[in-house]
């Protein structure tokens, strides 16, 4: 028991003797064990949030480069995609486009590098039109402030929303896109062009349809378009060119004579034909392929028409000229392409037909000047030719291009290379100027090549659009550097704080002082483009108007011509891309 008890008491005092150290008056007496237990316990501090701290911030990290990874990966595959490094092109419906395959050229950096530049004279261009002529037509920059130069339509941002939306910028589309939905008001007392509004309000609306998918486009396309319509209301179903937008009243301006455009009454095709296939309205077709009908009935052996045409008999005025330039260059250019619209079937093979008719007419126009046998398009008076080619005729070559992959060997070449001549003409138009701009038309005398006429240039796109089909057609990379040649005098000569203007004189360099809405969606995309993969608005899959607002192809089933199968045509899936898909992105 003793022992019991014993060890009983000292088990106890050792215990009490362990706990000791939690008793504060143990230190309390012992100040040196007070101070190294501090010492120790700030030590322990110290090393567990230092710890801590590496632990976040090596999770910091792994997070930011997993993320550099993802983004890595990502540009990485769609450089792949873009390049064709994958031996492929993804299509509008997402499968692999076997036909662009053979002509997707690589993506390089220098195209990467100049693409980013072109986009941001386009961030220029339309950020001073957000800031000063916001809903306006265009923009005048110099003196800073809109005008309504097509009766206050938002001619600049309709015309813009296609190219703001395949150079991926996106907020800036979405903004515009607001805009069309909430603020566009076509219900206006003016009298329009029916040819400009079309190309530029409609086709930019479909465009932009096509490009997102969303309705508000094409609700807005069908709007302006029912205004419009009237104007074909002709005994002969040539259109006026002019109609008022709330009142109808449809007329031609008087200094025609009374007379019809050609280029202006044969230039609605593409953007008719389109809306009727998006709404499965047929009424649009019909009064734009009628055009062609009737022209069709008395077309001249050589495809080559004046450009006044009479709306009550459908009579040519023979003593107007024949140009491919002002007033008659589009009507040519819309034969090609509603024949590329129409899937190149049997139902308009007759566009093609009439086109090829006017090629041989076009071929008729060609001569060379001395010395250096530039190629140049005169222009026909009755039976005599005058020798003089405006700049707007420069989108011949480009057209001769798309269109000669549908003639047999032989022909082929013989266009292709009419197309090269012809390019490297208008492109001498800009190289032989003090700005390296192109005046608005040239004359040629023997011995002397060519001489500006009308001196300004209003940022006009018809070269760069030219250059862009003919590198998309043959691969020439010469034709990237002409391009880039003229994106840079733009730069240097047209570029002021608040965006690009004209210049009254391409010897001087004398500026003018507006922006055209074409510029934004002409020569910028194109330019945009001359740098982008071919898969970026394929060819096999879009066909873009005369103002560059690309139009996607639906397949077309009807037989025969006019517009018998367009139901037919309408029951075929019409599928929209992502909003990545096709496009270069954030270059
Ligand atoms: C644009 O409106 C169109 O390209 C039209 O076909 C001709 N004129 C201008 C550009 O120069």
């Amino acid at each position: 028991m003793a022992r019991t008890s014993r060890s009983s008491s000292s088990s106890s005092s050792s215990s009490s003797h362990r706990w000791r150290y939690l008793n504060p008056s143990y230190y309390l007496k012992r100040p040196k064990r007070l101070a190294l237990l501090f010492i120790a316990f700030v030590f322990v501090t110290f090393f567990v949030w230092d710890r801590q701290s590496l632990v976040r911030e090596h999770e910091d990290e792994i997070t930011k480069i997993s993320e550099e990874v993802v983004r890595l990966q990502n540009q990485l595959q769609e450089l792949k995609s873009l390049s064709g490094d994958v031996g492929e092109t993804i299509n509008a419906s997402g499968k692999i486009n076997e036909s662009t395959k053979k002509n997707v050229i690589k993506d390089d950096p220098m195209d990467i590098q100049r693409r980013g530049k072109v986009k941001e004279a386009m961030l220029h261009a339309w950020t001073s039109y957000e800031q000063y002529a916001w809903g306006q037509d265009e923009l005048q920059p110099q003196t800073k402030n809109g005008v309504n130069s097509f009766g206050g339509l938002g001619a600049t941002l309709i015309d813009s929303l296609d190219t703001l939306y395949i150079m991926g910028l996106d907020e800036q589309f979405q903004k515009a896109r607001e805009w069309v939905a909430n603020s566009l008001d076509f219900d206006k007392n003016y009298e329009a062009s029916v040819f400009e509004t079309t190309i530029r309000v409609v086709g930019g609306l479909l465009s932009a349809y096509d490009l997102s998918g969303d309705k508000v486009f094409l609700e807005k396309a069908t709007d302006i378009a029912d205004r419009l319509l009237p104007a074909w209301d002709t005994p002969s179903g040539i259109p006026f060119n002019t109609i008022n937008l709330n009142q109808g009243n449809p007329h031609n301006p008087g200094w025609t004579g009374g007379e019809s455009i050609l280029a202006d009454s044969g230039t609605e095709q593409l953007e008719f034909i389109a809306l009727s296939q998006r709404t499965g309205d047929p009424k649009y077709q019909k009064k734009v392929e009628n055009v062609i009908t009737e022209i069709r009935k008395n077309f001249p052996a050589d495809g080559l028409l004046p450009i006044y045409i009479n709306p009550h008999t459908g009579a040519s005025a023979s003593y107007s000229t024949v140009t491919f330039g002002a007033m008659g260059d589009s009507f040519y250019e819309y034969l090609l392409k509603a024949w590329i619209q129409g899937n190149k079937t049997e139902a308009v093979k007759h566009y093609r037909e009439m086109w090829e008719t006017s090629m041989k007419g076009l071929k008729s126009l060609i001569r060379r000047t001395t010395p250096s046998s530039f190629t140049y398009i005169c222009e026909k008076n009755g039976g005599s030719l005058n020798d003089k080619m405006d700049e707007l005729a420069c989108f011949a070559p480009g057209m001769l291009a798309l269109g000669a992959s549908g003639y047999g060997p032989g022909e082929r070449e013989q266009f292709l290379s009419l197309a090269e001549e012809l390019a490297w003409t208008c492109y001498n138009f800009y190289q032989s100027t003090p700005t390296k701009l192109a005046g608005e038309n040239y004359f040629f005398h023997a011995g002397q090549d060519m001489n500006v006429g009308t001196s300004w240039n209003i940022l006009r796109p018809e070269t760069v659009e030219s250059l862009f089909y003919l590198w998309r057609l043959t691969g020439n990379k010469t034709y990237q550097e002409w391009g880039w040649n003229i994106f840079q005098a733009f730069e240097k000569n047209s570029r002021v704080e608040s965006g690009y203007v004209g210049l009254k004189d391409v010897n001087t360099g004398v500026k003018d002082n507006m922006m055209q809405s074409f510029f934004l969606a002409e020569t910028l995309k194109y330019l945009y483009l001359l740098f982008s993969p071919s898969s970026v608005i394929s060819f096999d899959e879009w066909v873009f108007n005369t103002e560059a607002h690309p139009l996607k192809i639906v397949t077309r089933h009807d037989e025969g011509e006019s517009s018998g199968g367009l139901v037919a045509q309408l029951k075929s899936p019409f599928r929209y891309r992502s909003r990545k898909e096709g496009r270069t992105g954030n270059k």
